[in-house]
């Protein structure tokens, strides 16, 4: 599809590889689309849970309308850039899930992955025959089982936690999808507390996505926030749309393009924004982002690690496709949000 108009680029301090870091050539079992990681640091490495498409092609894609089968993979590196290892058995997989659930939860997918008090946490989504769920899932420290611990009423999903306690508390970011609000539906950022992740509450509307200068119809939480002296710094992903874009990748028509952006979070009251940049953070803006796989012109970031150095590494899928990685400095970052 190329670049779509109006044209957008990256923030000027973000840089991107020449490739992405993760596809379903790397994979020792059946892959299509490797994309949508959480990633983090934990134990010595840096470990990914990315979600892997497969069982299709473009044309049975293009008379299904759908992916039959999603797993979650694991991969650990030492640098958090190449070299990933990814491990022979995923971590779930939808097949099981369907014959577990008896059917009732089809898939989990969009992992992203925060460590709490030295224990590592996924958020998921979950298509399910009731709706799209929002998950909250421990993980063991080998990152062999899932113990889902709560799972949200429909319609939610794109969850992040924080990665500690804030006021004897934990936080979420979450997108509920309403329906029936005065803009007809509305799919905004919202945030919730917890004492124990299990039960969640206090939930606030905090940022509106026809707010967003670069955006005309949704957005949502991306990577799990990390803490600098002037806040918590975060990534979203919010879309444009446009009805006259047409054939896009294995799509006949694909009118969406998908952004990274940025902003900044109270360090008491993590649900009041207190900064942020009002242009794209990530935009499709690299071959691999806007001319190549499944769903072109798709940023959707799921990973953010904050280095002793400053620097960052945001993780994101592209193209629904690929998993990628950009560096900036934080403090390039953090000016971004309070310029
Ligand atoms: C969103 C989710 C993501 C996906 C994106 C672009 O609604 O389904 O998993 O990456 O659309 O297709």
């Amino acid at each position: 599809m190329g670049v779509v108009t109006p044209i957008y680029k990256s923030a000027p301090c973000i840089k991107k590889l020449e490739k992405p870091i993760l596809t379903a050539a790397d994979m020792p079992y059946d892959s299509v689309l490797v994309f949508n990681a959480g990633v983090n640091k934990f134990n010595g490495k840096y470990v990914m849970v990315f979600r892997n498409d497969y069982g299709t092609d473009p044309e049975r894609f293009l008379r299904e309308r759908c992916f039959p089968s999603t797993s979650l993979g694991v991969a650990f590196s030492d640098n958090g850039i190449d070299n990933w290892e990814v491990r022979e058995i995923p971590l779930m997989d939808s097949n099981i899930t369907k014959a577990e659930t008896n059917d009732q939860i089809h898939r989990f997918y969009d992992p992203r992955l925060t460590i709490i008090e030295g224990k590592p946490y996924l958020c998921l989504a979950a298509d399910c025959k009731r709706g799209i769920r929002g998950c909250v899932a421990e993980v063991d420290d080998n990152f062999e089982k899932v113990n889902v611990l709560s799972m949200s009423a429909p319609n939610n999903r794109n969850m992040c936690l924080f990665p500690e306690k804030i006021n004897g508390m934990y936080y979420r970011l979450e997108r509920p999808m309403a329906m029936y609000s005065d803009d007809a539906y509305c799919f905004d950022v919202w945030c919730s507390n917890s004492p124990d992740l299990k039960y969640w509450g206090d939930t606030k509307h905090m940022l509106r996505h026809d707010k967003m200068p670069y955006t005309n119809d949704k957005m949502g939480p991306a990577a799990p926030p990390v803490k600098t002296e002037k806040g918590w710094l975060t990534t979203f992903h919010c879309v444009d749309e446009d009805p006259t874009r047409g054939k896009n990748g294995w799509e006949p028509k694909w009118t969406a393009r998908y952004f990274g952006g940025l902003m900044l979070l109270d360090l008491e009251d993590p649900s009041k924004v207190i900064g942020m940049y009002k242009e794209p953070l990530l935009a499709p803006d690299m071959p691999y982002e806007t001319d190549e796989g499944f769903r072109q012109n798709v940023i959707f970031p799921g990973g953010m690690i904050l280095e002793d150095s400053g620097e960052v590494k945001i993780y994101y899928g592209a193209s629904d496709t690929y998993e990628c990685v950009a560096t900036a400095d934080v403090n390039d970052l953090l000016k971004l949000c309070l310029d």
